[in-house]
């Protein structure tokens, strides 16, 4: 039988977003909003849903934040992993389970395939060179390093990755490699670490893109990054990592170190299912899903995260197949978004450009942006969210189209008919047919769209229904009938409360307490599993009485959207945003403070650097001292201008190199977003050494 013509179980999973930092609308619009939908419209059609996601909680991303933000990495993921569940609650995420991968059964998932790769001798050892920070004694995994980019010359460029120019990177490919600990040049040697032979699983994994695509129809972007892995060529991959953070290597010599945590990630989809099952009572049960060759496993994820689920995580599962027989369900399709931009700019941790959900929820309520994500995501191609689309998305459909038909309706039942719903006497008329044949293969139309994974397609299909049901109340104009035909106005309003029921089922993937909202006017059950195939029909009988109607939504007015950009930063791009998020940026103690060695100093003499437009060089008098310390000043000041100002530095900054030169402290300037900038001056002059603070 083919799995997905008659897909009765469907395993369902979203990526694992590292617990390092906040959940922000790129990730919703990434995997997470669009396998919310694709899983609560599964369970509306009737079908046998499991749906999981989790924190991914190793690796250097958690590390590097670590040591950043000073915490412990268990205390990093502890924060993040509780507040992005929390978010997910909030945005109405309808998860069955949310787990963690620092779960000890996650860790025994891992060892459990880690294990069974060795015992099968499929991971082979291998030693490479590998750079190494004699200061902080230990050899820098992936995004320790940093340098220059050897294929686009970008200056900061990751260990495994350049950004820039998206080339993956063997760090020792990087020139001038610097730690990022500490800073330093590191060195290079050997070290030793299992590799798994991926190499060996290219032809089986071209099949296997090749047949699902055949058989689910694959997206166009996950196809070419696919097709652009075969033809580079896989490689072994080194599953192993020298970090202390992480699923302890189960093999024997190598237990100082960890589990890659890619290898570990996928995993802990599995993890998230057993953790699922235990809580159930019933700890065997996710067999059901993963270990059915019936189960149709969808994998939802963003764009970055396609070799890892398209070709890694198969090949491990294949391996694992290969010499079992409790077998694993192989992902039938990976709907992998593009990125979404936020007021035409990318979401950017680093430059602290974007919105976290629990933010944004603040504000609005968390349908208003879902359907305000649902309408702009970035299916085929990157696409950009604005607060102004949002704004206008939510007022001209949200609440003018579907808002407005649901109270016109109800209220008018309750005005003309007691409350109830009127019943339907006589034939029905052309334009009644022609709105009942619309209405019927509403299910179905949204429905195939959310079947191949195209949400904006479903949604818009969706709020066309609703545009349609407007459309009839207006031409039937039953505010006219009420006088001179009862029977006419009865029907039309029968009518369109049929389809205020059948929008209440078509928005529950969307705005699900909305439609939530919907079933309770009507006073309609709850959905029940399998209700879709009853939205379309007549399921509403007469005399059926109605609640009162409620506001359905709330418009947003431009004074409200202009304050909350402006609390956002949203009004003058990045450096603004930047500017809101220093504001909650980490407290620090007065001690802390003390560390900072700020004194007064004066400019004895200025010059310009050679070659550099930014850089000027500057001798400073502090107290009995003279120093030469390098400010990238030099497009507001000439050097002339600054020569005798009482100006303030940091004076125990560790020396270091700007373009040559020595810079043996720092001056401090302030900034504005326009790139504006004014050194920082002293009133009265005191003499020179003085203490700041
Ligand atoms: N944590 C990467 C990311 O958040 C990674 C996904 C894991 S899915 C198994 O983009
Ligand atoms: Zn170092």
């Amino acid at each position: 039988m083919n799995p997905v013509r008659s897909p009765k179980k469907i395993l369902i999973t979203a990526a694992l977003p590292y617990a390092n930092g906040y959940i922000h609308l790129g990730h919703l619009a990434g995997a997470y909003l669009p396998s919310d939908m694709y899983a609560r419209y599964q369970r509306l059609k009737g079908r046998d849903v499991l749906f999981l996601c989790g924190s991914d909680e190793h690796g250097v991303a958690i590390t590097v934040t670590a040591e950043k933000e000073k915490m412990s990495p268990r205390d990093v993921i502890d924060r993040y992993h509780h507040a992005n569940r929390e978010a997910f609650e909030r945005f109405g995420m309808s998860f069955d389970r949310y787990s963690r991968t620092s779960s000890p059964l996650h860790h025994e998932t891992t060892k459990e395939f880690f294990m069974e790769f060795h015992r099968r001798g499929l991971l082979k050892q291998k030693s490479e060179k590998q750079l190494y920070c004699e200061f902080d004694r230990m050899f820098l995994a992936d995004r320790y390093v940093e340098g220059t980019c050897p294929v686009c010359g970008s200056a900061e460029a990751r260990g495994d990755q350049c950004e820039n120019c998206g080339s993956w990177l063997n760090q020792t490919d990087l020139i001038d490699p610097r730690c990022k600990i500490c800073g330093r040049t590191p060195v290079v040697k050997d070290t030793t670490h299992l590799y798994f032979p991926l190499g060996d699983f290219q032809e089986r994994l071209e099949a296997y893109v090749k047949e699902r695509d055949a058989r689910d129809g694959w997206k166009e972007n996950v196809l070419r990054y696919c097709e652009s892995w075969f033809r580079e060529g896989l490689e072994d991959r080194a599953v192993t990592r020298d970090l202390s953070w992480g699923v302890p290597v189960p093999v024997p010599g190598f237990e100082q170190k960890v589990v890659y945590v890619w290898f570990d990630a996928v995993l802990g989809y599995i993890t998230a299912a057993r953790e699922w099952a235990k809580e159930k009572g019933s700890e065997e049960k996710w067999r059901h899903y993963w270990q059915d060759q019936n189960t149709k496993y969808v994998a939802f994820i963003g764009k970055d995260n396609v070799v890892f689920h398209c070709i890694v995580f198969p090949a491990m599962l294949m391996a694992w197949n290969d010499g079992r027989t409790d077998t694993y369900v192989l992902p039938e399709n990976v709907p992998a978004n593009e990125f979404l931009n936020l007021e035409g700019q990318k979401f950017s941790k680093s430059k602290g450009w974007g919105i976290d959900v629990r933010d944004f929820l603040n504000y609005f309520p968390a349908d208003y942006l879902r359907y305000g994500l649902a309408t702009s995501l970035p299916e085929s191609r990157d696409s950009d969210f604005t607060l102004r689309d949002f704004q206008a998305r939510v007022n001209n459909e949200l609440a003018d189209i579907l808002g407005n038909f649901v109270n016109r309706t109800l209220a008018f039942a309750h005005r003309e008919f007691d409350g109830k719903i009127p019943p339907m006497t006589g034939m029905p008329g052309p334009q009644d047919k022609e709105f009942l044949a619309r209405l019927e293969s509403a299910p179905d139309a949204v429905g195939g769209l959310f079947e191949q994974y195209r949400f904006r397609d479903g949604v818009a299909e969706a709020m066309n229904l609703a545009r349609a049901a407007n459309k009839y109340f207006n031409d039937q104009e039953p505010w006219k009938t009420a006088k001179t035909d009862r029977a006419a106005c009865a029907a039309t309003i029968h009518h369109c409360l049929q389809a205020v029921y059948t929008l209440g089922i078509l928005f529950e993937p969307i705005v699900p307490r909305i439609a939530e909202k919907i079933r309770a006017m009507l006073k309609a059950e709850t959905p029940v599993p399998g209700s879709w195939d009853s939205a379309g029909k007549p399921v509403l009988k007469a005399g059926h009485s109605l609640a009162k109607p409620e506001i359905l939504v709330s418009k947003i007015e431009d004074a409200q959207l202009h304050s909350v950009m402006k609390d956002l930063g949203l009004e003058t791009g990045p450096s603004s945003l930047q500017a809101h998020n220093a504001q909650q940026r980490t407290m620090i103690t007065i001690d802390d403070f003390k560390k900072i060695d700020l004194r007064l100093a004066k400019i004895i003499s200025a010059e310009n650097i050679q070659k550099s437009e930014k850089l000027l060089k500057l001798k400073v008098q502090i107290g009995e001292e003279q120093r030469q310390i390098i400010a990238g000043i030099a497009k507001t000041y000439e050097p002339e201008r600054l020569i005798g100002k009482f100006v303030v530095v940091v004076a125990n900054l560790q020396p270091a190199k700007l373009m040559g030169e020595e810079s043996q402290g720092m001056l401090l300037a302030a900034n504005d977003p326009e790139g504006r900038l004014s050194i920082v001056t002293i009133e009265d002059d005191l003499p020179t050494g003085s203490v700041v603070r």
